[in-house]
């Protein structure tokens, strides 16, 4: 049998973060889960370009820009969107994970969902560095294994 596995070796990749301001107090903790879990994981911190958007529904274009603009191994969204706080929790959740999929299955560069979906604030703080860990350090473990993954596969 030949298994085919992503490793969790980053050295050389370029990684772009995408990250809503929109709940800035949690996905500033998930930013900097991400830089941190990407060093450790071995990203040069020189190759990790991190962008800012207004809210989570702006998040797919602006990764299918800098997708389309190339030299990035793979793509962190990051952003939160909590129920108890807004009426269309469905719609901006939902929207943002199609546009993610989408791009990532059109371009076949890894774009990983690291937008939290929660029912409470304090839901949203667990998973932002405290006993949930960090969405943004496993979105990143995550981004790593997969650009290792799809550059084994090949073209
Ligand atoms: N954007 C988020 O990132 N999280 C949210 O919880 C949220 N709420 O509550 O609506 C949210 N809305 C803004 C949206 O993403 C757009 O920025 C806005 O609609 C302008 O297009």
């Amino acid at each position: 049998m030949n298994r085919v596995e992503g490793k969790l070796a980053g050295d050389g990749l370029k990684v772009a973060i995408v990250t809503s301001r929109f709940n800035e107090f949690i996905t500033d903790r998930l930013t900097e889960g991400a830089v941190q879990a990407l060093v450790r994981h071995g990203v040069d911190e020189a190759n990790i370009t991190s962008v800012a958007t207004p809210g989570c529904l702006e998040i797919p274009l602006v990764v299918k820009k800098l997708i389309d603009k190339g030299g990035n191994h793979a793509v962190i969204a990051l952003g939160a969107v909590i129920r108890g706080a807004t009426p269309h929790f469905e719609y901006v959740a939902a929207e943002s994970a199609k546009g993610l999929a989408s791009i990532s299955l059109s371009s076949g560069v890894p774009v990983i969902n690291g937008i939290l979906t929660t029912d409470s604030i304090e839901q949203a703080v667990e998973r932002a560095g405290s006993k949930g860990g960090n969405k943004g350090a496993s979105s990143a473990a995550a981004a790593v294994e997969m650009a290792s993954l799809i550059d084994q596969i090949g073209s």
